[in-house]
C-alpha cells in the first residue's frame, strides 16, 4: 500500500449529513502495521482516519479538494474527478443560478423550481444560429440532435430521466418548442401549424396522463416517447408519440393528498355554467365522486382547473378532435365518474350476496352513458362466469354472484379498462393528425428526433410490480448509456490510433438477464400466472429455486417479508439495492378482463363507446426510417452481449402496438371484441381474477417487449441525454440545494458511475495546441524550436511524468490518466510562483 502525504492538503471529508464537508489534513504518520493515520480538523471537530489495505481510493472517506474549477461548465473537465468537487461544482454554479452543466455527452439539469428567463424565442435563436454559445443549455442539446439530422442525416433520440419532480417534462417542453422555433423567423409568429399541433399534444396528454401526486403537482403517469419527423430540408413534417406503462391503479384510487388525472377536475370544474352540457353528463363537483375525493385535495390552491380545461379544450380543437367527439369524450368520462359512486351493498342472505339497487342513480346514468341496459349493467358488474373442469361448450360455464368486495373489485376493473382504451384511443387519434398519410406528410419523413420523457429509477419504502418494471426500463436505459458513453471513448481513442486497452466496466447485462432470461424473473412470474394455483407465494419459492449463482447472492436475495404477506426479494440494480414486495406481482401481471366486462361492452348502443372499447386499437406505425449507418465497434465487454432483437418500425410488433396492448388491458386480436369474443378456447376456465391456462401475453412480458423494440429504435440513432435532478430538499422549494439528495440523484442516473468509469481511461484530453500554450512553461526548450505543437508537447510529458502508461500521443491530442492534469497544474503554478518571486528579487536587486 502506498503511503500518500496529505498533509498540507485541504481535503473533502464524508459527512452523514452534507455529503461532503471540507477538512485540513493537520497529521500524517504511519503506525506499527504500516497503517497511514491522518488526522482531520473539520467544522465536526478533529477526527483520525485509518488507511488500511481495505480503505483505499473509493472507500477513502477523504478526497482533494479543488476549488480553482468550481464553475467548469463540464464535469469530465475537472482536473480532480471525484465526488465532492463534482457536487461542489454543481452547487457552485446552481447558487450563481446556473442549473445546466456538462458531464461529457449528459446534460445535467437542476430543477430551480423558479422561473428564470432563460427559454425565451430569443434564446431558442442564440442556439439555433451558425455560431451558437457555447454554455451547457437544453436547447445545446436540441441544437446537437439538429445537427445531426441535417449534417449526418441519422435519426436522434433525447433521453431524458430523473426521479419524479425532476423536471424532465418540462425539459421535454423545452426541447419540443426548440424545434418547433428554431428555423422559423425571429418574430413569434414563425410556428406553422404542424409545429403547433406538435406543441398542443402536450396540454392534451397531461390532462389525460398527468396527476397531482406528493412528489409533484403535474406528475406523468405514464412513459412517452415522441419523435418529431422532419423532411429533406430539415423542416418538422409531423410527429408520432409512443407511449409506456400507463398507470391504472389511480383511476379507482388516489393516495391522501394525490388526485386522479387532472381531465376529470378539469371536467367537472369546466362545465359549471355550460349548463346544457352538465344536465346531459348529470355531473356535480369533483368532492362528489369517489374515484375523484379520496386524496381530498380535489380542488388546488393555485390551479384553475376551469381555465385548464379550456386549454385543454382548445388543443384538442387544434388536433382534429373536434366538439363533438369532445362531447362523446366527456360523457364517457363523466360515466366513470358515476360508475364509481354505485352503492354496492351486501344482501343479507347468508352467501351474502353484492347487491345494487336498479333504482341507484349512479347506476342508471353510468349505463346511460355507456348505452347499455341498468340490468345487463347490474348483472355484469355483480356475477362471475366459472368454468367447470375443461369446458367444452357454453353450457358447462356456471354463472355465480360475487360478494360485495368481489363487485368492487370488478366494477373498479371495468372503469380501469374503460380508461386506459380511451387512453390508447386518444393517442391514435392525435397521431393520425399528426402525421397524415392523408397529406403526404408521412412520405416526406426523412429523419426523426425522439425525445423519451420516462419514469426515472425507483426506490421507495414499499416497491412493488409497477417500481419492478419501471427500474427495470431504467436498467435498459443505462446499458444503452454505457455502450454509448464506451463505444463514443473506443471511437475516439481508435481515431487518435491509441492502443488502449479496452476498459471494462461494470456491466448491468447480468441484472437485465436475471430479469428477461428465460429463466429470468419476468419468465417465472409468467410461469406462475399460468399455473392454475400458482399464487404469489409460490413465485417467491420459485426465484429461491431457479435464480442460482451467478444471480443469486451477487443480484438477487431474497427476504422474507414482515408483514404476512408473501414476502419479498432484493435486486441489486445498478443505481440502488430495491427490496420488492412479491405481493400483488401475479395479479398485476395477469391483468385478466372479466368476460362479462367484454359482453357488456360489445352491447353498448352507444357508438362512441362502442369504437373506445371494443374497436381494435392497434395504432398506425409510425413511419419505417433507418439511420445511415455507422461502423459499429465492438468492445470485448460489449460483444458477450446479446443484442436486442432487430425489428422494422414497419414490422406488425411494434412498440405501439406492444405498449397499446399493454395499456388496453389486453385485448389483443383485431376481432378481440366481436360478438363471439373472446373464442372459447377449450380447456381455458375463466372466472374474474381466478387463474387461468391462457397462452395470452402478460403485462410484464409485454412491457419486457415494448422495451426491446424501443431500444431496437433508441440503438438506430444517435443518442443525447439530460439526467434532471431534483436538488431541494423541501417538496417545490426555489433555488435550495441539498447535498444529499442530489448526490444519491447524481448515483441512480449513472452520472457519477460513468465519472468513475472515465476515470479507468484518459478522462482528460487536450489539443497539442492548447496542451502546448497551457504547459510550455515546464520545459526549458522553447517550443518554436521544436518541430510542431506535437513534438512539444511529447517534451513537456517527458520531462515532467515519468510513469509512460499514464499518458498517450494521439494524432492531434494528448490524452491523459486521471490526475495527470492536476500534476501538471501544481507543478505550473509552483513554476510560476518561483518565477514571480526570482523576478521580484531581481527588480529589488536592481532598484
Ligand atoms: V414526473 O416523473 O412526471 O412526476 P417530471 O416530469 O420529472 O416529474 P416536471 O417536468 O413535471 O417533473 O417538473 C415538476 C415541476 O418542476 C414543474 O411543474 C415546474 O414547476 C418545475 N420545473 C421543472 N423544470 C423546471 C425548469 N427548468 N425551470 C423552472 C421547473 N421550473
Ligand atoms: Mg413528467
Amino acid at each position: 500500500m502506498a503511503v500518500r502525504n496529505w498533509l498540507s492538503i485541504r481535503s473533502w471529508l464524508r459527512d452523514s449529513v452534507h455529503g461532503w464537508i471540507t477538512a485540513a489534513v493537520t497529521e500524517s504518520s504511519t503506525n506499527g502495521k504500516g497503517e497511514q493515520l491522518i488526522s482531520v480538523e473539520s467544522e465536526n471537530g478533529s477526527s483520525q482516519i485509518a488507511v488500511t489495505h481495505k480503505n483505499t481510493d473509493e472507500r477513502l472517506p477523504l478526497r482533494s479538494l479543488s476549488l480553482e474549477q468550481d464553475m467548469a461548465d463540464d464535469l469530465t473537465q475537472l482536473h480532480i474527478l471525484n465526488e465532492p468537487n463534482l457536487l461542489n461544482t454543481i452547487r457552485t454554479r446552481f447558487e450563481h443560478k446556473l442549473i445546466y452543466t456538462y458531464s461529457g455527452i449528459v446534460l445535467v439539469a437542476l430543477n430551480p423550481y423558479a422561473d428564470t428567463a432563460i427559454y425565451s424565442n430569443h434564446h431558442i435563436h442564440q442556439y439555433a444560429k451558425s455560431t451558437p454559445p457555447s454554455d451547457p443549455h437544453i436547447y445545446s442539446v436540441a441544437r446537437a440532435a439538429h445537427d445531426g439530422i441535417c449534417n449526418a442525416k441519422r435519426n436522434q433520440t433525447i433521453i431524458v430521466s430523473g426521479e419524479s419532480g425532476a423536471g424532465k417534462t418540462v425539459s421535454a417542453r423545452h426541447i419540443m418548442r426548440y424545434f418547433a422555433v428554431a428555423g422559423k423567423s425571429n418574430d413569434h409568429t414563425g410556428i406553422t401549424s404542424t409545429e403547433e399541433r406538435i406543441l398542443a399534444t402536450n396540454p392534451v396528454m397531461e390532462a389525460f396522463g398527468n396527476a397531482k401526486t406528493l412528489r409533484n403537482s403535474n406528475s406523468s403517469r405514464f412513459g412517452r416517447y415522441l419523435q418529431i419527423y422532419f423532411d429533406d430540408k430539415s423542416s418538422i413534417v409531423g410527429a408520432h408519440i409512443r407511449i409506456f406503462l400507463l398507470e391504472r391503479s389511480r383511476l379507482v384510487y388516489q393516495p391522501q393528498n394525490e388526485r386522479n388525472t387532472h381531465i376529470f377536475y378539469q371536467l367537472c370544474a369546466g362545465i359549471r355554467t355550460d349548463y346544457s352540457l352538465k344536465r346531459e353528463l348529470k355531473l356535480g363537483t369533483a368532492d362528489e365522486y369517489n374515484y375523484l375525493n379520496q386524496g381530498k385535495c380535489s380542488r388546488l390552491s393555485g390551479v384553475d382547473d376551469a381555465s385548464n380545461f379550456v386549454t385543454t379544450r382548445r388543443a384538442m380543437t387544434s388536433l382534429g378532435i373536434d366538439n363533438n367527439i369532445q362531447k362523446q369524450i366527456f360523457k364517457l368520462l363523466a360515466a366513470l365518474l358515476h360508475l364509481g359512486n354505485i352503492e354496492i351493498s351486501q344482501t343479507s342472505s347468508a352467501r351474502q350476496d353484492a347487491s345494487v339497487s336498479t333504482t341507484d342513480s349512479s347506476l342508471l346514468r353510468a349505463a346511460e352513458l355507456l348505452g347499455v341496459s341498468a340490468t345487463a349493467f347490474q348483472k355484469g358488474l355483480m356475477q362471475k362466469t366459472i368454468g367447470v373442469g375443461r369446458i367444452r361448450a357454453e353450457s358447462e360455464k356456471i354463472v355465480t354472484s360475487l360478494n360485495k368486495d368481489q363487485a368492487i373489485i370488478a366494477r373498479d376493473s371495468l372503469a380501469r379498462l374503460i380508461y386506459t382504451r380511451l387512453f390508447d384511443w386518444l393517442v391514435i387519434k392525435l397521431n393520425a393528425t399528426l402525421l397524415s398519410t392523408e397529406t403526404g406528410a408521412s412520405d416526406r419523413a426523412r429523419q426523426f428526433v425522439g425525445v423519451l420523457d420516462i419514469y426515472g429509477f425507483e426506490h421507495f419504502q414499499k416497491n412493488s410490480f409497477e417500481q419492478f418494471c419501471i427500474n427495470y426500463a431504467n436498467e435498459k436505459l443505462q446499458q444503452e448509456f454505457n455502450n454509448h458513453t464506451f463505444k463514443l471513448s473506443q471511437e475516439e481513442y481508435d481515431r487518435e490510433g491509441l492502443k488502449v486497452a479496452y476498459i471494462n466496466y461494470p456491466d448491468n447485462q447480468p441484472c437485465i438477464e436475471m430479469i428477461e432470461s428465460r429463466v429470468g424473473l419476468l419468465a417465472l412470474l409468467d410461469e406462475q400466472c399460468r399455473l392454475p394455483a400458482g399464487t404469489d407465494t409460490g413465485l417467491r419459492s420459485k426465484m429461491d429455486e431457479m435464480l442460482r449463482p451467478p444471480y443469486k447472492k451477487a443480484l438477487f436475495s431474497g427476504s422474507k417479508s414482515n408483514s404476512l404477506g408473501a414476502g419479498a426479494f432484493t435486486v441489486a440494480h445498478y443505481a440502488h439495492d430495491v427490496t420488492y414486495d412479491v405481493d400483488g406481482f401475479l395479479e398485476k401481471n395477469r391483468d385478466v378482463v372479466p368476460e362479462e366486462h367484454k359482453n357488456l361492452l360489445n352491447e353498448s348502443q352507444n357508438p362512441f363507446v362502442k369504437e373506445v372499447c371494443t374497436a381494435d386499437l392497434t395504432p398506425t406505425s409510425p413511419p419505417s426510417i433507418v439511420s445511415t449507418p455507422t461502423q459499429p465497434i465492438r468492445t470485448p465487454s460489449m460483444s458477450v452481449r446479446s443484442p436486442p432483437s432487430r425489428m422494422s418500425l414497419n414490422n406488425r410488433t411494434s412498440v405501439d402496438e406492444l405498449s397499446s396492448a399493454f395499456n388496453k388491458g389486453h385485448i389483443r386480436s383485431p376481432s378481440a371484441l366481436s360478438p363471439s369474443w373472446p373464442p372459447a378456447s377449450p380447456g381455458s376456465p375463466s372466472s374474474i381474477g381466478a387463474p387461468t391456462l391462457r397462452k395470452q401475453p402478460t403485462l410484464g412480458g409485454t412491457f419486457k417487449m415494448s422495451l426491446n423494440n424501443l431500444m431496437t429504435t433508441i440503438n438506430d440513432t444517435d443518442t443525447h441525454y439530460i439526467r434532471c435532478i431534483k436538488p431541494a430538499s423541501q417538496e417545490n422549494a426555489s433555488w435550495s440545494f441539498d447535498n444529499q439528495k442530489v448526490l444519491s440523484q447524481l448515483r441512480a442516473s449513472g452520472v457519477l458511475e460513468t465519472i468513475r468509469i472515465s476515470r479507468a481511461g484518459y478522462p482528460s484530453k487536450m489539443t497539442f495546441d492548447k496542451f502546448v500554450e497551457k504547459y510550455e512553461i515546464l520545459i526549458s526548450q522553447r517550443p518554436e524550436k521544436l518541430n510542431n505543437s506535437k513534438t512539444t508537447s511529447q517534451k513537456i510529458l517527458e520531462g515532467t511524468i515519468t510513469n509512460k502508461s499514464l499518458y498517450a500521443i494521439g494524432k492531434t491530442k494528448v490524452f491523459l490518466r486521471v490526475g495527470v492534469l492536476a500534476h501538471l497544474d501544481k507543478l505550473r503554478s509552483i513554476l510560476s510562483a518561483r518565477i514571480v518571486a526570482i523576478q521580484a528579487s531581481a527588480r529589488s536587486t536592481l532598484s
